[in-house]
């Protein structure tokens, strides 16, 4: 199904009126209203294609209906989310869950609906159907030769694939690495491992990155083998300029400080991007900003400073993607509301007083410097972020227009309401 354009117009049409009047009070409060917008409208964050599904644990998983059933309908999905916030543009895709049948169609199909390829991802940490060797015990770091050539091959065979979409970075994550003391030798797990990502370095194109995620446990709940950002960052280091480290922020140890990683890794020109997603516990997978909606401040507030730092453009220097699971909402939706929340916190750390910051943190003003950062983020700067998309042609409420146009139940009515999409 496709949003026509009028129905979009319409809508802000009756909601103009409210908007505007919050728009004027926050406009008048705030430096800078006209840069921000500018920046919002040029921001954008790349869906995952698996996430339009409903996601599971591992006790089970409550399907939804009308979820996309083919990679095209992956596409329609990210298409309409693209259509109702004007910030979801592209997309990311999961190799062998994705693989194109036809590249020039499912290009031009991206094309049609305004979307671009995002990073693309290799797969070893599940064994598919009809693979010779298994996974088991690793992947990339596998004692097993063979296995490990296996592995190599296949994210060679997802640079391929992304190559001819027009992708530019390929996502490593590995669940390889240990669930018992004694089961692998630490420091020749991370040599294989390390040569391993050596031969796939060796295979990128010019033009392309590669981004290595790490996370603390899961699956393997002893050791990982790239667990942390140290771990991370010496891979990437000893790979080479094309080698950069990617956050995940649920792939961290309980109360991490994420900005101070950040921070760190950008200063280093090392930090490849972010997988946005929110938790309580863990690798929960939740909704960006929904459980810690000032650390998600935090963060952007040093990214944001040290890009500015750097010289980097915000919207095109780093990767910005989602990565949640969507177990018992609406994934579009769910999705509507995470780029919300990221448009939000980057709006929010745009009007930081940096120099004010800067000075509180000179004379060691403690109080002073939680005083800016606290009264940027208690700001209600939502009707900026809402101008911002009005003005690209977005809706200005997309969800409450999702609801009104009974998006998911026409998805339903074409799709039908048993459809499974891949993922987790
Ligand atoms: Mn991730």
């Amino acid at each position: 199904m496709k949003v026509e354009k009028n129905n979009i117009d319409s809508h802000n049409q009756s909601l103009l009126k409210e908007h505007q009047r919050k728009f004027d009070f926050v406009a008048a409060n705030i430096q800078n209203t006209e840069r921000v917008i500018q920046k919002l409208i040029d921001f954008n964050v790349a869906i995952p294609s698996w996430a339009l599904g409903t996601g599971g644990t591992r006790f089970g998983r409550f399907s939804g209906s009308g979820e996309p059933r083919s990679l095209e309908e992956k596409l329609e999905d990210v298409g309409l989310l693209h259509a109702l916030n004007q910030s979801s543009g592209s997309i990311s895709l999961h190799i062998p869950w994705d693989i194109p049948e036809n590249y020039v169609a499912i290009k031009s199909l991206a094309a049609q609906l305004g979307l671009k390829f995002d990073a693309i991802n290799s797969n070893t940490f599940q064994d598919q159907k009809n693979q010779p060797l298994s996974y088991k015990f690793g992947s990339l770091q596998n004692v097993n030769t063979a296995i490990r050539r296996q592995a190599i091959e296949h994210n060679i065979e997802v640079i391929k694939h992304g190559a001819e979409l027009g992708s530019k970075a390929l996502t490593v994550w590995l669940s390889d690495g240990s669930c018992f003391p004694g089961q692998l030798n630490f420091r020749k797990a991370f040599q294989n491992t390390l040569e391993s990502l050596q031969e796939i370095y060796a295979a990128l194109p010019n033009d392309w990155k590669v981004f290595i995620e790490y996370k603390a446990y899961e699956p393997n709940f002893y050791s990982m083998t790239v667990g942390d950002w140290g771990q991370s960052l010496l891979y990437t280091s000893k790979l080479g300029p094309k080698a950069f480290t990617l956050v995940d922020l649920g792939h961290h140890l309980p109360n991490a400080n994420i900005e101070q990683v950040v921070a760190l890794l950008l200063m280093e020109g090392k930090l490849a991007g972010f997988h946005f997603n929110d938790s309580k516990y863990g690798d929960d997978d939740l909704t960006v900003g929904s459980i810690k909606p000032y650390q998600l401040f935090l963060i952007f507030n040093e990214l944001v400073e040290g890009m500015d730092a750097r010289g980097m453009d915000h919207a095109k220097d780093l990767g910005w993607m989602i990565d949640a699971s969507h177990n018992v909402k609406d994934p579009l939706e769910d999705l509507l509301q995470s780029v919300e929340a990221i448009m939000i916190a980057y709006a929010q750390s745009l009007l930081v007083d940096r120099k004010k910051l800067d000075a509180s943190q000179d004379s060691n003003d403690v109080a002073g410097a939680q005083e800016i950062l606290q009264d940027t983020f208690r700001t209600d700067i939502r009707a900026i972020v809402a101008e911002a998309r009005l003005r690209s042609g977005g809706a200005l409420n997309h969800i409450q227009f999702f609801r009104e146009q009974k998006i998911r139940e026409q998805l339903t009515k074409e799709r039908g309401s048993k459809t499974v999409a891949t993922g987790l």
